[in-house]
């Protein structure tokens, strides 16, 4: 099921099409530049020196228990060695430190729940939480170097989880809460985890959603190396219950000592594995270490965000599943003495107007979101927004997915006031931290674009023959030199990060995304090459819904593409041919979507389920998505020459015409 590289010259959301068009140009007004974090120096220092640059960055945000002897090690390259020799622990240098500084009191989490409950935890609370949630790990027999499994809500349990196994220096693999117990089983068993660290559900659009029971699913389906499942009780939902290996997480807490050192780590110490998808079936685990994440967490988070810990209030709204919610919800804002708001449900809950309510209620300054939640928020109308004062905010930051110059314009506008910067950062799960950005107060921003590498960051358009493209030209986005947060590798297999990242060209780290660099050289991210399916900034992998979508016994071959959505960027659209014999039926379309939400989750629902009687290939047997992606997209079938069979697409659009119009959620 593989499939031919698509042309990365082609924008994947319409809006992008026209981007070269785009002139408007939003330069920093002299009131934000004259007060900025950031300067333009930092460009030219990290030119002069970019290791020296990176060093002083490590030592001037960071706490080290022993400073490092040597900035980057790179002699076993592709395999990197940040800050080799020193020592350090990430959570006290989220925690402890600030309190050590005299702003125990500083609010680190104002918790919103989705019903109305708040909570919220100064630094000196929090510290205390998670020394109490290390020594109770500890009790259980988590050891230095083994694996947490954590599948929680977005309650502050989830950064107190993390943090306590890092204050350890046990890796956590968190696992989106969205993810199905057949995917939550294979992540706990690549990683091994000894602990899974769950609750009795969340709220999701006014209702308590279980978790509890994916997780007894899952290690039923067999996991030998879970000891220990520790649950927060967030609902008051029933549980079943396994004695001997399920364990209340307050009681767990309250019997533990709220006395704990941090044990420094090596800086190449494992922090986190966190899985992604990639080009195959199987999610890969991204793995980070301590040192070098840390600091490049904690700069983005300061210059890129213009952060004034002391007055500001931060928010950034992804989920901690994500490596958004990692670098951005919890190591970079709490490594920088941040006061952050954590919101746990749908921003339609109980109305279309509740992340304005919050932004009002806590007077939040930055916030930091996703294009599809503004396309969302755009689509309900200026109206919700307007209700509230949304004054507080004074930058808005933008992640997961090209931006439309529209949802761009709209998002400074309505919830800017028309004053706020407006950062569009490029990253990845890999890179660990935001790598593409304006500068706040030093770049002048043009909407639907991510613009210039951050200072000590270099990238670069390459051509298929690996040659940087010229400027006004598209190709494929490189990084050429490495960096403090890039992955250490895939967990247990150094051979596929290899592969996966270094072999398309070489001495490149390969991104996976096409790029253009325009007149002016500034870059435009403009999706993925491989075949990685953006859907509302969440990656999913064709070939892992093709998986599950042929492991039900009805199904004998499926192609799924990645259709341009006007709201999620990208929609999962799959075309399947049924096993002969199997009954066709009605509802044969929600069954396979249900089927897909069973195996993967429900995130990875097809929005479209095409039955067909055949597949278009190439005479080597390659499925030609290309052509599939112009029938989920309404357009004429482009070339089909290279077809085995150049009569199927005709056989696949009349079959089409004759079907009833694709069930929607
Ligand atoms: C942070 C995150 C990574 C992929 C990446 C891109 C896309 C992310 C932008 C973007 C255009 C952006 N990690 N992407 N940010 N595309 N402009 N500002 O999203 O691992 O989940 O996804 O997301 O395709 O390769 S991720």
């Amino acid at each position: 099921m593989t499939s031919e590289p698509s042309r990365p010259s082609q924008p994947n959301h319409p809006a992008l099409s026209n981007l070269l068009q785009e002139d408007r140009r939003f330069p920093p007004s002299p009131e934000f530049a004259a007060q900025a974090v950031a300067t333009k120096e930092l460009y030219d220092e990290a030119a002069r020196d970019r290791e020296g640059f990176w060093a002083k960055q490590a030592r001037e945000l960071l706490t080290w228990s022993k400073d490092f002897e040597q900035t980057l090690d790179w002699s076993d390259a592709p395999f990197a060695k940040w800050f080799a020799g020193g020592q350090l622990n990430a959570a006290y240098n989220c925690l402890d430190r600030h309190v050590e500084a005299g702003n125990g009191d500083r609010v680190a989490i104002h918790f919103e729940g989705e019903p109305g409950d708040t909570r919220s935890y100064t630094y000196a609370e929090l510290t205390r939480e998670v020394k109490r949630a290390a020594n109770a790990l500890t009790e259980l027999g988590v050891e230095r170097g083994d694996r947490v499994a954590i599948y929680l809500p977005m309650i502050p349990e989830a950064a107190i989880a993390m943090l306590a196994c890092a204050r350890i220096g046990a890796p956590h693999s968190v696992v989106f809460g969205g993810f199905s117990a057949d995917a939550l089983n294979s992540r706990i068993n690549d990683a091994q985890a000894k602990v899974v660290i769950t609750s009795d559900g969340g709220y999701r659009r006014g209702t308590p959603s279980a978790l509890k029971p994916a997780v007894d699913a899952a290690i039923a389906k067999g996991a030998d190396t879970v000891k220990h499942v520790l649950v927060v009780r967030r609902t008051g939902q029933d549980v079943d219950w396994t004695d001997g290996r399920d364990m209340w997480w307050h009681d767990a807490i309250e019997a533990a000592s709220e006395e704990h050192t941090a044990a420094p780590v090596d800086s190449e110490h494992p922090l986190f594995i966190l899985y992604t998808s990639g080009t195959t079936g199987k999610p890969k685990g991204i793995l980070h270490t301590t040192g070098g994440y840390l600091t490049q967490c904690a700069y983005t988070h300061k210059n890129v965000f213009d952060l004034k810990p002391e007055t500001d209030v931060y928010w950034c709204t992804a989920d901690v599943g994500w490596v958004t919610g990692h670098s951005y919800a919890v190591y970079g804002p709490l490594a920088n003495g941040a006061t952050q708001v954590m919101y746990e449900g749908t921003p339609d809950t109980p109305g279309r107007d509740r992340w304005w309510a919050i932004v009002a209620k806590y007077k939040v300054s930055i916030l930091y979101t996703a294009p599809t939640a503004i396309r969302t928020v755009m689509k309900w109308g200026e109206q919700l927004p307007a209700k509230h004062d949304l004054s507080s905010l004074r930058l808005l930051g933008s992640v997961g997915e090209p931006i439309n110059p529209e949802a761009w314009i709209w998002y400074r506008r309505v919830i800017g006031g028309d004053r706020t910067p407006v950062v569009d950062t490029w990253w990845q799960t890999e890179t660990g931290a935001i790598m593409i950005s304006p500068l706040p107060g030093v770049t002048e921003a043009k909407p639907g674009s991510a613009m210039v590498p951050l200072p000590g960051i270099v990238a670069d358009v390459y051509d298929d023959e690996g040659k940087p493209v010229p400027t006004g030209s598209g190709g494929y986005l490189v990084l050429t030199e490495p960096w403090p947060a890039m992955l250490r590798g895939i967990w247990g297999d150094p051979e596929r990060y290899k592969e996966t990242y270094w072999s398309r060209f070489e001495d490149v780290y390969f991104a996976g995304d096409g790029a253009k660099k325009d007149d002016d050289g500034d870059i435009w991210v403009l999706g993925r090459v491989d075949d990685v399916m953006n859907v509302s900034g969440h990656r999913l992998s064709t070939t892992e819904i093709e998986s599950a979508l042929v492991s039900h016994e009805k199904v004998a071959e499926a192609a799924v593409v990645g259709a341009a959505d006007e709201m999620t960027g990208q929609a999962v659209c799959a075309f399947v041919i049924l096993r002969g014999g199997a009954d066709e039926g009605p509802d044969i379309a929600t069954e396979l979507r249900n089927h897909v939400a069973k195996e993967i989750g429900p995130i990875a629902k097809p929005r479209q389920i095409m039955i067909v009687a055949e597949l278009p290939k190439t005479r080597s047997g390659k499925i030609m998505r290309r052509l599939l992606k112009d029938v989920a997209e309404n357009r004429e079938v482009g070339d089909v020459t290279t077809l085995a069979d150049t009569t199927v697409m005709r056989l696949i659009t009349d079959k089409l015409a004759s079907q009833p119009k694709a069930q929607e959620d």
